[in-house]
């Protein structure tokens, strides 16, 4: 059920990847873009992680972290946004599930749920990853009233743990950024 308005600030959560090149630069280059978007408002960063590689596993180990984020945006406009700034940060697409420069999937959206060939919400495959699931456990408060708590706290518990996840280093967004936390 879509319980939404348009022009409302809705919540959404992020999953970021990169596997080739300065990987944490990437990364927090795309938050810095996304930030910048005026519709876009990161709220929360999680940690960033070293993540085995899963489903084509001869690539390079990842880099994965989650954002939430507030927007006016509709989310086949975030994807829109999400999508262009992969390609401005030079992502190429050679091989299904293969190396890349920047990834960033829409995982979850307050309110949303959605099933277009472009975009499904939630996220069909983010409750079997925990690249996605122990980055995301960080950043969605417990106080969430829409059910993305427990889901992923369900999924976490019930899934095949955190293997192949480890901690890299915390966040340098928004010391990074030059702008304050608030
Ligand atoms: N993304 C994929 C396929 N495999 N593995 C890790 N560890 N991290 C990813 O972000 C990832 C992956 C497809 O998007
Ligand atoms: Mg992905
Ligand atoms: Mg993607």
């Amino acid at each position: 059920m879509n319980s939404h308005s348009s022009s409302e600030n809705s919540e959404a959560y992020i999953a970021l990847g990169a596997n080739l090149g300065d990987r944490e630069a990437t990364l927090l280059e795309a938050i810095h873009r996304l930030n910048r978007h005026p519709e876009i408002t990161i709220l929360r960063c999680s940690s960033l992680y070293e993540t085995d590689p899963v489903g084509y596993v001869d690539q390079p180990n990842f880099i994965n972290m989650a954002l939430a984020l507030q927007t006016t945006l509709e989310p086949e406009q975030l994807l829109t946004v999400m999508l262009q700034i992969e390609l401005d940060l030079g992502r190429e697409r050679h091989i299904h599930w293969g190396p890349r420069t920047v990834d960033l999937d829409l995982l979850w959206m307050e309110g949303r749920t959605l099933d277009t060939p472009r975009l499904t919400l939630p996220h069909p495959r983010m409750h079997e990853r925990a690249f996605v699931l122990v980055p995301l456990a960080e950043i969605v408060p417990a106080t969430e009233t829409t059910g993305l708590y427990p889901y992923v706290q369900h999924a976490l518990t019930s899934g095949g743990g955190k293997e192949g996840v480890r901690l890299w280093k915390e966040c340098s967004w928004p010391s990074a950024s030059g702008h304050s936390a608030n």
